[in-house]
């Protein structure tokens, strides 16, 4: 049973291209303290880190050249990755030149995958900024790629949320082309909730809390404005086994019950489904959350058949030179430590969770 990264990210050369044009967040460029090229991505990250040290983080190949993702795989033992173009996807773009640029990325990406036969497969990005028709029009052209298993979104759909109704069309045609999503962190929490010295503190804020926060907040508002209820056969992979969603499932089902205003305008009580309902059904859990204690939270929540490993390759690099990566065997101990002698749960956590949901050993 090979073992299968569904959380590797690239960023394919077109991509790379388009950043190394831009001036604004996102970008990459050098600074005279770092002759390596930065990628700025973050938001605020520049401003922040002007004042704490080089905006940014390295940027090298491993980013870029699929050989470097095939290098990495090997020195991990990772049999199949499948692929997603890296935050911020193409949200920034204009509506008008969002579809095409979409299209060039995903046919990229495509073709990369294409050369590696058995050992890459991708998840396709969507034309966010342009109109419905033109972002369900990308969801369908992806059905037709060979080694396209879903799609890679953020939390503000269209620009407002994913509890935006004009999302409408675009969760129809998900649901009707089972289209899997994987649900993806970006843009983190307002710098404030920091406080006044979080710009001292590196990426750890952000990254450790804002992102799961972000999913959390954003899963939580599906379920609010009944997205889950209307579009029961939604299928979404969660990062970061979920945010914080295993844990504060119960809590925003509590506050549910509770809320005098939801049940005053009919809301959130008849017919709705819950959140442990959703998370049975309807959610996969990424095994990206660094703990056993974490990991037993994802796999009460969702179950063993619903739990899958990943790295976030090419993010958290070691500090220093080691091949192999502190990030890759913190999640790889925490499978080991959470199942202990049940090897069968590992193994599906491990790779035989994604090759039957994401039909990886189909011809
Ligand atoms: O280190 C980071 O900023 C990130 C990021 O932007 N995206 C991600 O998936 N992981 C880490």
């Amino acid at each position: 049973m090979p073992t299968v990264d569904i959380h590797t990210h690239i960023y394919p050369p077109a991509y790379i291209s388009l950043l190394k044009a831009r001036t604004t967040i996102p970008y990459i460029r050098t600074y005279p303290t770092s002759p390596t090229p930065r990628l700025v991505i973050l938001p605020g990250e520049d401003s922040d880190s002007a004042a704490h040290g080089t905006p940014g983080r390295p940027i090298g190949p491993e980013y870029w050249d699929v050989n470097a993702k095939l290098a990495f795989m090997d020195a991990h033992n990772i049999g199949i990755s499948v692929l997603s173009l890296a935050n911020p996807w193409l949200d920034f773009l204009p509506a008008d030149e969002a579809a095409a640029a979409t299209l060039t990325v995903n046919d990229d990406i495509e073709a990369v995958c294409a050369a590696h036969p058995g050992r890459l497969f991708a998840f396709g990005a969507l034309p966010l900024s342009a109109p419905a028709e033109q972002i369900v029009a990308e969801i369908q052209r992806l059905q037709t790629l060979p080694h396209m298993r879903g799609v890679i979104i953020g939390t503000t759909g269209l620009g407002s949320g994913l509890d935006d109704p004009a999302l409408e069309p675009v969760w129809e045609a998900l649901e009707a082309t089972q289209t899997l999503v994987f649900l993806h962190p970006h843009y983190g929490l307002p710098s404030e909730v920091y406080g006044e010295r979080g710009g001292e503190y590196g990426h750890v804020l952000p990254l450790a809390l804002g992102f799961p926060l972000e999913t959390t907040i954003a899963v939580a508002r599906m379920v609010l404005s009944g997205v889950w209820d209307r579009w029961r056969g939604l299928k979404v992979l969660l990062a970061h086994s979920g945010g914080t969603l295993p844990f504060l499932a119960g809590r925003i089902e509590s506050c549910i019950a509770h809320d005098g205003y939801l049940k005053s305008v009919g809301r959130g009580v008849e017919g709705r489904r819950s959140v442990w309902e959703i998370l049975r059904e309807n959610v996969y859990l990424d095994a990206v959350v660094y703990s056993p204690v974490g990991l037993k939270a994802a796999v009460d929540a969702s179950g063993r058949d619903r739990v899958l490993f990943g790295t976030d390759h090419p993010f958290f690099p070691p500090l220093d030179d080691e091949e192999e990566w502190l990030s890759v065997k913190m999640n790889s101990d925490a499978i080991q430590k959470a199942f202990g002698e049940d090897k069968e749960s590992a193994d599906m956590v491990l790779g035989g969770n994604a090759i039957r949901i994401l039909r990886l050993q189909e011809d």
